[in-house]
């Protein structure tokens, strides 16, 4: 009996796994276990036999049976111990930053030129970026020997050999957008049509991509000094000036009769340009009253309607607004770029965080 408990005390102190420990708890206390072949002898013992080796027996089962659960015990510590070492994760470290985007100047611009003509009453228009050349050109009152319908400024998309319909073409302003407005909405209209126009020209101060917001205002007596009003007020808002002075100089679009050109007040001292004081003048955009065939061309009768329509190149004022010097700006987007040149929407705390390393 002394031998049995020696034993298997050992071996339970031994096992170096759950598994074998069930092998030794089997040796043991199994069905066909050692434990229970001397039990089963107690049966041929005398009354006086089994009286005395009975308890003992007893006692060794429990015994042993203790030691087990005390040793099923330790092995589930340790194992326990050796998880929380090796998955031990300190979750006082600090995160590792990313850098973070931000709004694109162009996004931002439209966003703050749009919220401007709405309080004005201007609803947004959008349209195809690919047009046929009906509504980029003749709508638009340009000629067909127009120069901007010769090869040199448009964008066509190709057609196959033997269609001779004339070629789409990439949009090369927002107008036709202003057109399918007109058709689809009839007068009077007060629409802004900003987004992406085309144009083959590459250069430092030439993207064949840029983007463009037009405005059209038709009513039964819009006049040239609601225009004049309509963009010192965008102006103002825009550049965030308490006095903006323009200047309409006289010009030519085929779109427009009579047509303007309009410059702004500034100064340059130095080589810093302030808007809306000084003595000289800096061209902003283009404008006049609507052409009579163009007004035709969106199902407006000009004997009835008339009205004003301009348009401006967003990515210049953007670059106005904002100090921006250089169109690599909006080719690399490059946060540290607009950091530099004081992008506002950098002033967002949690933005120059993501900058910050
Ligand atoms: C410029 C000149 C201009 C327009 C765009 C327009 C649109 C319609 C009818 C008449 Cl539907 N005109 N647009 C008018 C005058 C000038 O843009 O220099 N843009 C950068």
């Amino acid at each position: 009996m002394l031998d049995l408990r020696a034993k298997y005390l050992e071996q339970i102190g031994a096992a170096p796994d759950a598994a074998g420990l069930e092998a030794v708890r089997l040796a043991a206390l199994g069905k066909k276990g050692e434990i229970a072949l001397k039990m089963r002898e107690l049966g041929q013992m005398s009354a006086e036999e089994r009286q005395a080796a009975g308890p003992v027996l007893n006692g060794l089962k429990s015994e042993i049976d203790a030691a087990l659960k005390a040793r099923k015990a330790a092995l589930e510590d340790a194992a326990l111990d050796a998880r929380l070492k090796t998955e031990w994760l300190d979750v006082t470290l600090p995160g590792r930053p990313r850098p973070m985007g931000t709004i694109h100047p162009i996004s931002q611009v439209m966003e703050e030129l749009t919220a401007i003509f709405a309080d004005m009453g201007f609803a947004v228009a959008e349209g195809p970026q690919v047009e046929s050349d009906w509504y980029n050109f003749d709508a638009l009152n340009i000629a067909p020997e127009h120069p901007a319908r010769q090869e040199h400024d448009t964008f066509f998309m190709h057609r196959d050999a033997g269609d001779d319909r004339p070629p789409h073409v990439l949009r090369t302003h927002t107008s036709p957008v202003q057109i399918r407005a007109m058709q689809a909405q009839g007068a009077p209209i007060r629409v802004i049509a900003p987004g992406r126009v085309y144009r083959m020209d590459m250069d430092q101060t030439h993207t064949p991509m840029f983007h463009q917001v037009e405005g059209l205002a038709i009513d039964r007596d819009i006049s040239m000094a609601q225009l004049k009003w309509t963009l010192e007020e965008f102006c103002r808002a825009f550049f965030e000036l308490d006095e903006v002075e323009l200047r309409f100089r006289a010009s030519h679009f085929p779109f427009t009769e009579p047509s303007a050109e309009v410059d702004i007040r500034c100064s340059w001292d130095n080589g810093q340009l302030k808007l809306g004081e000084g003595n000289d003048w800096l061209e902003i955009l283009g404008s006049g009253m609507v052409h009579p065939n163009v007004l035709r061309a969106g199902g407006i009768d000009p004997d009835e309607w008339q009205g004003f329509a301009f348009g401006m190149g967003i990515d210049r004022i953007a670059m106005l607004k904002y100090g921006i010097p250089d169109l690599r700006a909006f080719f690399e987007s490059d946060l540290r770029w607009l950091r530099h040149y004081g992008f506002a929407a950098l002033d967002q705390p949690s933005l120059a965080a993501g900058l910050s390393r």
